[in-house]
């Protein structure tokens, strides 16, 4: 799967950068077995994200050896980290050596050196065993483990590297975090498997992007709309290659922004934590501003109508967009009721996500089926999981949350909650941070006296984001 990890595409002392070291590729090898010597057999091997040379070690290393690697939001707090590792089955926990790991784990930790050394080999594992387990928010509960097979991983990287001509000439530069398929996926395997250098820059704020001197950038659409609104940073990139949006729709204005500035139209890719990347613009195709273009080399797409009726291809008329191919995970762990709902009998994966196709067949996404599921600086964000970690407050007794439009967020994640009196919005939402991820914290809580609901009971979500 990471065939660029073994020789034959050059190495370079510095193909690694990340966390101020420099690795080569045979560095990284001899490191990553080290790793897997250690964790052979083991069912599952929780990684502690944090975007450090030992992630990328230990992630390598559960590649080697087979094992499936679960990656750990390193904010995680308990309750969702609770979760990810009891769900995964993982046995053993990688950690940077020298690094603390959480003290609530119970399993053993396995301290992660990347200038360890090991020259044993590990049999090559099967093409069809588990790669990653990457945990994703739904509408409601707690995130589901989506089970990437390497072969699915291996076909998206090779369909992206064509699309993008992505190739070991390239060096690319991103500073997303560790633990999902852009950062990790994309911005870590991807190197591997094309022979690209890789910068890590950490943040991605828009003075690293311009100093790291890349040719093919990645980032999510609040960074290049911070990128935009920094006119400095934004020029130094007209020395790029390509510049790659995705995780979240770019907004148009920020698209022509980033054009103007930097003199390179970027490419818009669409796709899921389940799907691998599906949709994109090409390097040697149109660019167009608020348009995903077309499915990448074995992805195929439909678009359906509520009743189930195929939707014309117009440009105009929405339907649920639905795919299948050779980048589609395996199923959601343990979970076949999960599986039921998402995939049609068939054997087309629902993204949940409207869109149109025009005649060209170029793709526009045009918004999600769910108002509770929220994409917050291309994190995405269930209300539900929130909702539940509001109501864990000893105060709470109801909450409601929304995703508002905001201007560097895309969607900012706002709670409507009716609490006892004395207890602060700061107070809950330090709440939430501290049992889940720092990012599915509210930006904005209204304390509430009620909720407005239909005859159902349900909460009216959309009223709330109309009235406020
Ligand atoms: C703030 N902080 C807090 C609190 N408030 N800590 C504890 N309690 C609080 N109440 C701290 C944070 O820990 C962090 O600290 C710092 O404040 C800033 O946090 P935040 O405001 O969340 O960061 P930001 O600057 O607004 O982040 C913007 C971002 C980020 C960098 C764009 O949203 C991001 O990394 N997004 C990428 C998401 C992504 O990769 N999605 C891909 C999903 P400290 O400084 O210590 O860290 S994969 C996907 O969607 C599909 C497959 C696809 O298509 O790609
Ligand atoms: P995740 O579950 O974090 O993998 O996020 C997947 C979701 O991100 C998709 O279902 C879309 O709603 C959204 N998404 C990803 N890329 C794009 C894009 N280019 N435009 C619009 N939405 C996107």
């Amino acid at each position: 799967m990471l065939t660029a990890l073994r020789g034959g595409h050059g190495d370079a002392p510095d193909a690694l950068r990340i966390d101020g070291h420099a690795l080569s590729r045979e560095q990284l090898l001899a490191a990553a077995t080290a790793v897997a010597d250690r964790i052979a057999g083991a069912p599952a091997l929780a990684v502690l994200a944090r975007p450090t040379a030992a992630t990328v070690t230990a992630v390598v290393g559960g590649l080697l050896a087979g094992v499936p690697v679960v990656p750990l939001p390193p904010d995680a707090g308990p309750k969702e980290r609770g979760h990810i590792l009891r769900d995964s089955g993982a046995a053993l926990l990688a950690v940077g050596a020298g690094e603390q790991p959480p003290d609530d784990t119970g399993i053993p930790v396995v301290p992660v050196d990347p200038a360890a050394r090991s020259a044993a080999t590990h049999p090559e594992p099967a093409p069809d065993a588990p790669a990653l387990i990457l945990y994703t928010s739904g509408t409601t509960g707690a995130p589901k483990g989506a089970v990437l097979g390497r072969r699915a991983v291996a076909a998206d990287l090779d369909a992206l590297a064509a699309a993008w001509c992505w190739t070991a000439e390239d060096t690319l530069v991103h500073g997303l975090p560790l633990f999902h398929v852009h950062g990790l996926v994309l911005g870590v395997l991807g190197a591997l498997r094309t022979g690209s250098r890789l910068v890590h820059t950490g943040r991605p704020t828009p003075q690293a992007y311009a100093a790291a001197r890349g040719s093919l950038y990645f980032g999510v659409p609040t960074v290049w709309s911070r990128v935009a609104a920094d006119g400095p940073a934004a020029g130094a990139l007209a020395a790029a290659r390509l510049l790659v949006s995705g995780s979240a729709p770019l907004p148009v204005p920020v698209f022509e922004r980033l054009a103007a500035l930097s003199g390179h139209r970027p490419i818009e890719r669409y796709g899921m934590t389940e799907t691998l990347i599906t949709l994109s613009t090409r390097a040697d195709g149109e660019r167009r501003p608020g348009s995903v273009g077309l499915p990448v080399a074995g992805v195929r797409t439909r678009l359906l109508a509520e009743d189930g009726a195929a939707v014309p291809h117009d440009g105009e008329t929405v339907g649920e967009l639905q795919v299948r191919g050779a980048t589609l995970f395996d199923g959601y762990l343990g979970r076949p009721d999960a599986d039921a709902e998402a995939w049609t009998a068939d054997g087309w994966f629902r993204t949940g996500d409207v869109a149109v196709v025009g005649g060209d067949g170029f793709h526009r996404i045009v918004g999600r089926a769910s108002v509770d599921l929220i994409k917050s600086g291309g994190f995405k964000i269930g209300a539900g999981e929130v909702e539940a970690a509001l109501r864990d407050h000893p105060a709470v007794s109801d909450a409601a949350v929304v995703g508002a439009p905001d201007a560097d967020l895309g969607q900012a994640v706002v709670a409507y909650v009716i609490a006892a009196d004395g207890v602060t919005g700061d107070q809950l939402t330090a709440f939430v941070a501290e049992r889940l991820s720092v990012h599915k914290r509210p930006r904005r809580v209204v304390l509430v006296d009620d909720l407005p609901r239909n005859a159902m009971g349900k909460v009216l979500k959309k009223q709330l984001l109309t009235e406020g």
